[in-house]
């Protein structure tokens, strides 16, 4: 059965964390246009270091369009399926530095390097040598010219203040743009002034959608808000916040959830319940091992109207730095949701019907907010939507819940699908007054929206 994906502007990125070119393309047509996803976001796609851990994506060593995940012409056949299919592809832009010292050439594609030296792209006067610590190592996040000019872990870090080196750095985004890609994910930002990112910008061929990834660090002096006015910015706090909010403090407490918490202005955030570093190394973060919870998380984020939401999709993992599903050669297997490692929380009922619920009530705001003082809260979004969520060990029976939405059959797309004029799960009525009954289970939700009415 089929969600149609409904009005308003798509704006959910789908994170298809370390996917192959080919299985992305499918999973556009198959699933992500169609359930109204805006963006998929993909790995790093250039040449790298060779490697089972998934973090040799995060070590370029050219910018060739050549990975474990495939080659240029399977990536550019992706970019075309996915426009086809009405999503927007963001990439993992991988541009504050090369590879470090763990591993040696040649890399995926073959190309020749050594630490400092990569043969007709850049060599030993193109990277920052900070002079500190002994081996140009990031130590001190407290101190600014530290974490933009020595090494993250290692990694020999590009002098992105000067003019051959962001030429360079632009040709690489600018020829992604010529293959159609619609926006990137500036990894390592934090590690760049500003102006640097700024310098990029402006030497794109066109306007882009541009996430930065500057990690919140209390106390810390280079700080998220400096980046906005070059784009979005990943707003870190909203995942931990959310996690502990789940597991050991109060549902109620997120009536005020985005600016009131002191995060940066809603339209330039791009929120997250775990990405790809967060579910591997923030301890307490929110992640598919969570399943019923980490749904409802993910539920609450897309029916909460701050910033934009990335929902992440996983392969299972039981060390840190193992790589995804791959074969003898090292190429990444197509993900094939629910076998083999792929976790696809994705297409999970409860996340994937609530990105049609938060394109149906686009410019809609809070409205009829309840909550219980502790685990059970609810809310209406405008006339379009309303969700209820229980998170007490106990089920919530006989209760009525007021919205500002048109008299109807709803489908409850928590736990069914719209099909036609019928739902797969429960029909929740809404009557002539704006009232609806229902019973909610413990850790459990119930949501409608426009979109799904029957
Ligand atoms: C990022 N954002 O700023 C990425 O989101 C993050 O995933 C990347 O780290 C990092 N920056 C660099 O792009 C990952 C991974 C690291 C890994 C690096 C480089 O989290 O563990 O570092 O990629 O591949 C690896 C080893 C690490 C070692 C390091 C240097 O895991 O143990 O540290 O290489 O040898 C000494
Ligand atoms: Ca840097």
């Amino acid at each position: 059965p089929s969600q149609a994906a409904t009005a308003g502007p798509k704006t959910v990125i789908a994170n298809l964390f370390e996917w192959n070119w080919t299985s992305v393309a499918s999973e556009c047509s198959a699933f992500l246009g169609p359930r109204g996803y805006g963006y998929v976001q993909v790995s790093p796609p250039q040449e790298h270091v060779r490697g089972q851990e998934w973090w040799v994506a995060y070590q370029p060593v050219s910018y060739r369009i050549e990975s474990r995940k495939g080659t240029r012409a399977q990536f550019q056949s992706m970019v075309s399926a996915c426009h086809a299919a009405g999503v927007k592809v963001i990439v993992d832009a991988v541009v504050n530095h090369m590879a470090n010292t763990d591993k040696s050439g040649p890399g995926w594609g073959g190309s020749a390097w050594t630490h400092y030296d990569y043969p007709g792209t850049y060599q030993t006067q193109d990277f920052h040598h900070c002079g500190r610590n002994g081996n140009d190592d990031i130590v001190n996040y407290n101190d600014r010219y530290e974490v933009q000019n020595c090494e993250l872990a290692n990694l020999a870090d590009l002098d992105t203040g000067a003019t051959y080196v962001r030429d360079r750095l632009a040709g690489y985004l600018n020829d992604l743009l010529s293959l159609g890609v619609d926006g990137f994910r500036m990894d390592a930002s934090k590690h760049m002034p500003a102006a640097d990112i700024a310098a990029l910008k402006a030497r794109l061929s066109r306007s882009v959608y541009m996430v930065q990834e500057v990690i919140y660090g209390a106390g810390e002096p280079i700080t998220p808000q400096e980046y906005t006015g070059n784009g979005d910015v990943h707003e870190f706090r909203y995942g931990k916040d959310l996690a502990r909010v789940f597991r050991n403090e109060r549902l109620a407490y997120l009536s005020n959830f985005g600016e009131g918490w002191g995060y940066i202005p809603s339209n330039v955030a791009n929120v997250f319940v775990d990405n790809h570093d967060t579910q591997r190394d923030v301890p307490g973060t929110l992640t598919y091992r969570d399943n019923g919870i980490y749904a409802l998380a993910n539920a609450f984020m897309l029916a909460w109207p701050y910033g934009s939401p990335t929902v992440m999709s996983s392969y299972e993992f039981t060390d840190r730095n193992q790589g995804p599903p791959s074969d003898a050669s090292g190429r990444t297997n197509n993900s094939t949701c629910f076998t083999g490692g792929w976790r696809c929380e994705h297409r999970w009922q409860a996340i994937a019907n609530m990105v049609a619920f938060r394109n149906a009530v686009t410019g809609t705001g809070v409205v009829n907010w309840y909550d219980n003082g502790f685990q059970h809260i609810a809310f209406g979004r405008g006339s379009a939507g309303y969700i209820t969520i229980n998170d007490e060990d106990f089920a919530v029976t006989g209760r009525s819940y007021r919205t500002n939405m048109p008299a109807g059959r709803y489908c409850d797309v928590i736990h069914g699908e719209k099909s036609g004029t019928t739902c797969t799960g429960p029909v929740i009525t809404v009557d002539a007054t704006g009232w609806f009954r229902t019973d909610v289970a413990a850790h459990d939700a119930v949501a409608i929206h426009t979109g799904a009415r029957i």
